[in-house]
């Protein structure tokens, strides 16, 4: 008669590597924390690029801050899958660890203990997963990328306050013994480090180098020194005249005719309006601008820019100083069809309504007759076909 094996959960006993304690969880959770913690900040930042009508307005200097910020974005998120990774196969046998807690007080931080981790991984699988997916510009959903991704975030970082706060004992303690050295008070269930396993130094030290591979992987889209062995990344200057395409004209449904000899620019502030043709624009005092585009997306590359400066175009039908401008493109679909330009980028110097790039006419694929270029704006802002610009209230 054969016996059948009791079918029973786990108990920590059964998890016998010396690798899941706190020493490592400690440690690989400092830097998720910081990674985190840097994605938050340069994630609230973006958020607050691409508000339409911030409190604050956002600031046109540096020119390459956004770049930074939004580079920094991404590459702290790539760090942070690894980091992840191994943080939950440090202390997931803790999943089943049996806990009495008792007194009531202490059952119910135990309590919050749990729903803070729930939540914390929960949403940082989320956030790592949709931005690895974006950064990828692959968007298979149905909602906002960014009002989601934004409102997780505030979910994960509350969730993080929360768990360093409760596990800030376990922290110190983890920090005030060598990374070999067990904690007396809390045996390992797994005890014998066998012959020739893993250290416990030789297990973090193998999560930095995953950590750094990621970020090399990809950094290379932002940072142009690193573009040959960036070979998941952008490559930095791919593209015609120096600088990648986002969408193409055909992608966006721009007509080709559009773009021909009936283009014209639209002018608009209230009665008042001009109509200009590509050769009245080209007529106008040309500048000339090296600008980055940094997309949400973390690839950046700076092109030099030539055109029509903002302002130039707004007094010709003397919009006011400091209004936001409506900016439309000839793609009519899309959420980034028209977009709002603030006023004080719409005054700053250095915002163009560029018609070349490199010493050429801009490439159609690149916004052909003209698009924006400002200085540090998102490059989904920087809105390309551009063909009418109306002076808002
Ligand atoms: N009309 C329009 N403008 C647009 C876009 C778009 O899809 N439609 N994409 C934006 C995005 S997301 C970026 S990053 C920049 C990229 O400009 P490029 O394709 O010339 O590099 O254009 C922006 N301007
Ligand atoms: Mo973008």
């Amino acid at each position: 008669m054969a016996t059948g094996v009791p079918i029973r959960p786990p108990t920590s006993a059964d998890f016998g590597s010396r690798l899941h304690s706190p020493a490592v969880a400690a440690r690989v959770g400092t830097w998720l924390g910081i990674t985190f913690g840097l994605a938050f900040v340069t994630g609230l930042i973006s958020h607050w690029a691409q508000v339409p009508d911030p409190l604050v307005p956002f600031p046109t200097r540096p020119v390459w801050g956004y770049r930074v910020t939004q580079g920094l974005h991404v590459i702290s998120g790539t760090a942070a899958i690894p980091l992840l990774l191994v943080k939950l196969w440090t202390v997931y046998p803790r999943l089943f660890a049996r806990v009495v807690a008792w007194p009531p007080r202490a059952a119910v931080v135990h309590a919050l203990e749990r729903l803070s981790i729930l939540v914390l991984v929960g949403a940082g699988i989320f956030q790592l997963s949709t931005g690895l997916m974006n950064s990828t510009q692959w968007y298979p959903w149905d909602f906002s990328f960014r009002s989601t991704h934004y409102a997780v975030a505030w979910v994960a970082i509350g969730a993080l306050v929360l768990h360093i706060g409760l596990k800030l004992p376990v922290i110190r303690g983890a920090y005030a013994r060598d990374v070999e050295d067990d904690d007396p008070a809390h045996p390992p269930s797994g005890t014998q480090a066998r012959e020739g396993s893993l250290s416990r130094r030789g297990l973090l030290r193998s999560t930095w180098v995953a950590s750094a591979v990621a970020v090399l992987a990809t950094a290379g889209a932002t940072v142009p020194w690193l573009r040959q062995v960036s070979v998941l990344g952008v490559r930095t200057g791919d593209g015609p005249q120096g600088v990648p395409i986002n969408r193409t004209a055909r992608a966006a449904g721009v007509a080709a005719d559009a773009t021909g000899p009936s283009y014209r620019l639209l002018l608009v502030n209230g009665g008042t309006e001009r109509e200009l043709t590509r050769d009245d624009l080209l007529a106008m005092t040309q500048r000339t601008e090296a600008l980055p585009i940094a997309c949400v997306e973390g690839w950046s590359a700076t092109g030099t820019w030539t055109g029509v400066r903002m302002r130039d175009l707004l007094d010709l039908v003397d919009a006011p100083a400091g209004a936001d401008v409506g900016v439309y493109s000839l793609q009519t679909q899309g959420a980034f069809a028209t977009t709002r330009l603030p006023g004080n980028f719409a005054d700053d110097p250095l915002t163009l309504l560029a018609l070349g790039l490199d010493g050429e006419a801009l490439a159609l694929d690149h916004g052909f007759p003209c698009r924006v270029i400002a200085p540090n704006r998102p490059g989904v802002l920087q809105t390309k076909w551009v063909t009418r610009l109306e002076v808002l209230a």
